[in-house]
């Protein structure tokens, strides 16, 4: 059994549009903690982060929205994120839209660099979110994380100085897109992060895909922090986000994908973001998300005789 650690990042300052700061109260609302505990696990609830106070910055892109807020939570998670990684229990980060990875991942990155082992990163999402500071075309900051944590250029901002311990884009897999920008595109195939899109997973299946990254993981001895995006869901199950996309994860396979993670034991951090409760009906996006977490902390139908992902 594990020892796991809920913190809420209530930012909304990433997002286009606001609700996202109500998510850690909607996953505590619905019982989250209760849960994992009753799973077996021992959960902490530490509340909820604060961002810092950061001075005007001047990036030089007008249509850039709250950067300063955003740099200010990057500063705090990127704190607690290397703290809580180099304890024993397993961090749950409450968001808050999807900016608020720019501290969790570049955080765990730096803590796991110190411990000598590689940093993976699975990201479910519609979005690459890899967007630079220049190539967002909304100026929405939820765009970037990404692409800032795999140590892309002009980003110094958010904290203030150079991402410490860039996480290596061969580490990174993207999987459910369906939504990339133009340039964006061009930015994220420059790299060599894995990326999926749903027709991939339509024609390979997700249990594959997902298989052969694990691999990679297990073959590396790497910590693995995962970032959830509500957006990843087709929206008929999960219409509480800002951003729906059309064709996304089934509930079947949203769940498979948490059971292969979880049999796999790899998973070291857990990002639930971009949950808008104010698009909620009736809590069930958060019900559907506080299931997805249990299902990747061991809640299962049967047991397995052999328990492999
Ligand atoms: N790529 C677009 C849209 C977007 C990214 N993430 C979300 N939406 N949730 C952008 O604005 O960067
Ligand atoms: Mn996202
Ligand atoms: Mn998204």
């Amino acid at each position: 059994m594990s020892r796991i650690a809920l913190l809420g990042a209530p930012i909304e300052a990433g997002a286009g549009r606001r609700g996202c700061l109500m998510g850690p109260d909607a996953y505590r609302t619905a019982g989250l903690a209760q849960e994992l505990e009753t799973l077996g696990h021992t959960v902490t609830d530490l509340g909820n982060a604060v961002p810092e106070d950061v001075a005007p910055v001047e990036t030089g892109y007008g249509h850039l929205k709250q950067v300063e807020t955003v740099a200010g939570w990057t500063r705090a998670l990127h704190k607690q994120a290397k703290t809580l990684a180099a304890g024993k229990d397993i961090p749950i980060y409450l968001g808050g839209d999807h900016a608020l990875s720019a501290g969790t991942v570049t955080g765990h990155a730096a803590a796991a660099a110190e411990q000598g082992r590689p940093q993976f990163v699975l990201w479910l999402d519609a979005h690459a979110d890899f967007n630079s500071l220049g190539s967002s075309p909304s100026g929405n900051l939820h765009g970037t994380p990404l692409a800032y944590a795999c140590g892309m250029s002009g980003f110094d901002c958010y904290l203030g100085r150079p991402v410490p311990a860039p996480v290596d884009p061969a580490n990174v897999c993207i999987m459910g897109l369906r939504s990339v920008d133009g340039e964006e595109r061009r930015l994220l195939q420059a790299t060599a992060v894995t990326a999926h899109d749903m027709r991939a997973i339509d024609e390979i299946g997700i249990a594959p895909l997902l298989r052969a990254f694990l691999d990679r993981v297990v073959a590396a001895n790497g910590v693995l922090h995962v970032s959830l995006d509500v957006d990843f869901l087709e929206p008929d199950i999960a219409p509480a986000v800002g951003t729906t996309v059309p064709g996304g994860a089934t509930f079947r396979e949203a769940h498979h994908v948490m059971e292969l993670l979880h049999d796999s034991g790899r998973v070291t951090s857990l990002d639930l973001v971009e949950l808008n409760p104010f698009l909620d009906d009736k809590g069930r996006t958060a019900r559907l998300m506080v299931d997805l977490t249990a299902s990747l902390f061991g809640r299962r139908v049967l047991d397995r005789v052999t328990r492999s992902y």
